[in-house]
């Protein structure tokens, strides 16, 4: 097997430079832990930004992939499989819906949100033809197509990409007063994280999703919720928005829907509003293919025998208990919510991204949003130990 310093330079010298790794390369996967080509092990406290929730290769999953693989993999949509149907029922139990339409990819998943608002818009509101607008908040992330970095208030995702989608409002996030403002005749949808991830984990003020909750109903207006990567169990919740008591029109699920072994995501809604696409409308190739659907259905399966929410409630408490803990004149701030945890370094300490490599070398692997914010999500199968083992090693680091 090539080493390490190997793959790195030919990933490098063949691969557009659109990311910048850490200096690792994982071959091998197993629950919470990962290895390198040179068989060292590193606890993955990423799991590939909430897309891992059932940790790596879940035996379950993985079972169900294989006898899948050995049946049908894709169909298209031109005929019925017969793992599609099976999988939205039980997605749709899960989620308190009544429709699901699939696709692959989180950036799907919202633009196929934004076609059913502006389409609801249009047939159901009945606002004016093509003047439909959507409501985004500031330091959102929705995803990296042409549309969705035109709702995007990050210069670095907008810069050298326009010209822009028009219909998007940006306006603060946690400011129920900004919204009831910016909502006028043509206003079909508000697009919102619960709590926003890439943004530095950034959790509401207590209230707010039932403000907006309240807001959008009396305004006729579409609450959609991206809970790509707050949903399934993540924040202590199978879905960060029960913990105010409310519901989404649209709820926006990717990542650990298939628990990280392939690409599925979905919106799921009500049949007054996902029923306004007619066939021909809208779709994709591999959108509900019968090998993602049979990996979502035991992904599905494992957040709920395993009582991941529960899980990630009782340990995320404790972990964000014990990194409050730590004294470090470094730390500005811990926040989260059950295993979406942030640590705020103060300006002026050392980087959040020099701190995932002293991690890195402790044997633990995180990784930074912006300068100063390290994010701490480890598969929600992780135990109390393991935690305890990865707050040593922060604790050290922050010190
Ligand atoms: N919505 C939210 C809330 C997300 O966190 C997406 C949509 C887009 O999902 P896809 O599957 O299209 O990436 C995300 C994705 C990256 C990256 O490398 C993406 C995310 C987090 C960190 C890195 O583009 N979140």
């Amino acid at each position: 097997m090539a080493s390490t310093k190997e793959i790195i330079e030919i990933t490098e010298a063949c691969g557009a430079y659109n990311y910048e790794p850490l200096p690792i390369v994982i071959s091998r996967a197993e629950g919470i832990w990962v290895w390198d080509p040179e068989g060292d092990r590193y606890m993955d406290m990423l799991s590939a930004y909430s897309a891992l929730n059932q940790g790596h290769r879940h035996p379950r999953i993985i079972r169900a992939l294989k006898e899948q693989v050995a049946r049908v993999t894709l169909t298209s949509r031109a005929f019925h499989n017969d793992q599609l149907g099976p999988f939205l029922l039980e997605l749709l139990e899960m989620c308190g819906m009544e429709m699901a339409l699939p696709m692959n990819t989180g950036a799907e998943a919202v633009e196929t949100a934004v076609k059913t608002a502006r389409k609801w818009g249009y047939e159901v509101k009945k606002v004016r033809k093509d003047r439909a607008k959507i409501i985004v908040c500031n330091n959102a992330f929705h995803g990296r197509t042409i549309t969705l970095i035109s709702m995007s208030s990050e210069e670095q995702y907008r810069n050298g990409f326009g010209p822009f989608t028009p219909g998007f409002e940006i306006i603060p996030f946690d400011d129920p007063d900004a919204l009831e403002r910016a909502i006028d005749g043509d206003t079909v949808a508000f697009l919102i994280e619960p709590i926003q991830g890439e943004a530095g984990v950034i959790v509401p003020r207590d209230g707010y999703l039932r403000s907006v909750r309240d807001i959008c109903t009396r305004n006729n207006v579409l609450l959609m919720l991206d809970e790509i990567q707050t949903g399934f169990g993540r924040t202590g919740r199978l879905f960060a928005y029960q913990r105010e008591g409310i519901e989404p029109d649209v709820l926006i699920l990717g990542k650990a829907l298939a628990g990280g072994v392939l690409p599925a995501s979905a919106v799921a809604a009500r049949r007054e509003v996902l029923g306004v696409f007619q066939p021909g409308d809208h779709g994709s190739t591999f959108g509900g293919n019968p090998l993602a659907c049979a990996v979502a259905r035991a992904a599905l399966g494992v957040v709920r025998d395993e009582e991941l929410a529960k899980r990630a409630e009782a340990l995320g408490s404790y972990f964000l208990g014990k990194l409050a803990e730590i004294k470090s004149p470094m730390v500005a701030e811990v926040r989260g919510r059950g295993l979406l945890a942030a640590v705020e370094l103060r300006e002026g300490a050392k980087t959040a991204r020099a701190c995932c490599e002293e991690l890195m070398a402790e044997g633990m692997l995180c990784k930074e949003t912006h300068r100063n914010v390290i994010r701490f999500t480890p598969p929600l199968i992780i135990t109390k130990d393991e935690l305890d083992w990865a707050l040593e090693r922060i604790a050290g680091v922050l010190k």
